[in-house]
């Protein structure tokens, strides 16, 4: 057996939440790979929206296990909160033993949040734009082989470990300037420590290959997009880990031959927040259009996205990067009543055409070269079947197909489960 791996192509918010609830139904075990509650993966079905910031996407399946794996970094907080409002909504997958968390996945504390927005607070023009949920500051202990990890909560030096890290913060935190109280946020900081200890934790390591070995069905759940990613993404203009299919590896603890198919997100145009550059970004009324449209706001902030065309050089690198097997395409319904859609199929980067991403794109503007495409009138939100694709669509996807060089498998029409077409 072989691990799936679902994740986006471009800077986040392509609809995994609501593809990997859909696809969930084929799988034994959704398993979150890296980030934290900066991610807000939306789903929607019976009327109902949920937005989950770390607990997988599987959530909703009843059959399915999910796993917060040793990649992902965990707002106590935060996660009690999703839990709480799961359960005022009738889910409760710590009682029904759905949910378990590795044990070395990284914790945020309180602190973390801190030195994350003193960080932001002093960098005017070039910040990152980050989610303020100390992601940042997080993964640079971790790194810096400081951090706190789930699995410390079991061990009796917790407190001591804590105070140590919160101290080192303090001081670097006073280079700010003064230290807000936190004392408040400690005490439910705390609370939420309790309460996490009422949830099972596991070697994701193992307990992922022990799915393997029985023959268990795994989807690996990303967060944020490619280009977004720590490495590769427009550096420094990234989040703190990596998003692509190597993060798959190292998120949950599996090798790379045990890597199936790697599914790869994308909208039918693009979309970015936060700060850093965006080639095809549309600053007139178009770009509004496509926010109104495409309700484009910050799942977990609430922050406007940024909107645009979408952006063939960089769908092409986040293919290569991830070996992507086969695509979606979410959000085509926005794009239902445009006259002509664009696509850029190469930049103008200072004088030469190229079509793949510069390293010195946060310092030489990419002007994208864009190719005019016919749109669609039809209302996409009530197809049930493939036969009912505007044929105008089914060019657009064809054009994509033809451009990435991999298929379309899955096109989505609307932000409901049931907003879904399997292509052939
Ligand atoms: P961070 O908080 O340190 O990870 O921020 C660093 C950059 O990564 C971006 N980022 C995101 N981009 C898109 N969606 C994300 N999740 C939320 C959503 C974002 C929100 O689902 O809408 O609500 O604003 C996400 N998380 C991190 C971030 O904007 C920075 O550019
Ligand atoms: P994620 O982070 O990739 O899970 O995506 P988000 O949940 O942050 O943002 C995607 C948004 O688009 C959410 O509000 C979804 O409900 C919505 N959505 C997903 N697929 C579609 C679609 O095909 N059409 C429309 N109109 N909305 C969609
Ligand atoms: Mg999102």
């Amino acid at each position: 057996m072989a691990v799936d791996v679902l994740l986006g192509l471009q800077w986040g918010d392509e609809g995994k939440g609501k593809i990997v609830d859909v696809l969930s139904q084929n799988y034994d075990l959704i398993a979150r790979f890296q980030g934290g509650p900066n991610a807000g993966h939306t789903l929607e079905f019976d009327n109902q929206k949920y937005v989950l910031n770390t607990i997988p996407s599987g959530i909703f399946n009843a059959k399915t296990m999910n796993l917060i794996g040793n990649g992902v970094v965990i707002d106590p907080i935060i996660l009690k909160r999703e839990l709480d409002n799961l359960k005022t909504s009738g889910f409760d997958p710590v009682a029904a033993k759905k949910l378990v968390i590795a044990r070395k996945a990284h914790l945020i504390l309180p602190t973390h949040q801190l030195l994350d927005a003193a960080s932001e607070s002093k960098m005017g023009d070039e910040k990152i734009g980050s989610t303020l949920k100390g992601i940042g500051p997080t993964y640079m202990d971790k790194t810096g082989r400081n951090g706190l990890r789930v699995g410390d909560i079991e061990l009796t030096d917790f407190k001591e470990k804590y105070d140590k890290l919160v101290n080192k913060h303090k001081s670097i935190l006073s280079h700010y300037g003064e230290i807000p109280d936190f004392s408040e946020k400690e005490k439910t900081f705390f609370a939420a420590i309790e309460f996490l200890k009422t949830i099972e934790l596991v070697d994701s390591e193992h307990f992922v290959n022990q799915y393997l070995r029985e023959g268990k069905t795994i989807l690996a759940e990303g967060a944020q997009g490619a280009m977004l990613d720590v490495d590769f993404g427009s550096y420094p203009f990234v989040t703190s880990s990596n998003t692509t299919t190597a993060g798959a590896c190292t998120g949950l603890g599996i090798a790379p031959q045990k890597i199936g198919s790697v599914i790869g997100i994308f909208k039918a145009y693009c979309t970015r927040v936060g700060s850093g550059p965006f080639p095809t970004e549309l600053f007139d009324e178009t770009g509004e259009k496509l926010r109104q449209i495409g309700h484009e706001f910050g799942a977990t902030t609430g922050r406007p996205r940024r909107c645009g065309w979408i952006d063939l050089p960089a769908l092409k690198y986040a293919v290569m990067l991830n070996g992507v097997t086969e695509l979606v395409m979410t959000k085509a319904d926005v794009l239902s009543g445009f006259d002509k859609i664009y696509a850029c199929t190469h930049y103008n980067h200072g004088g030469e055409k190229i079509d793949y991403m510069p390293y010195d794109i946060c310092s030489v503007k990419a002007i994208p070269v864009l190719e005019e495409i016919e749109g669609w009138n039809e209302d996409l939100t009530g197809i049930k079947t493939v036969e009912e694709i505007p044929a105008k669509l089914y060019a657009y996807v064809r054009y994509i197909e033809e451009h990435i060089g991999v298929p379309v498998r899955y096109l989505s029409v609307g932000p409901d489960r049931v907003q879904t077409l399997i292509l052939n």
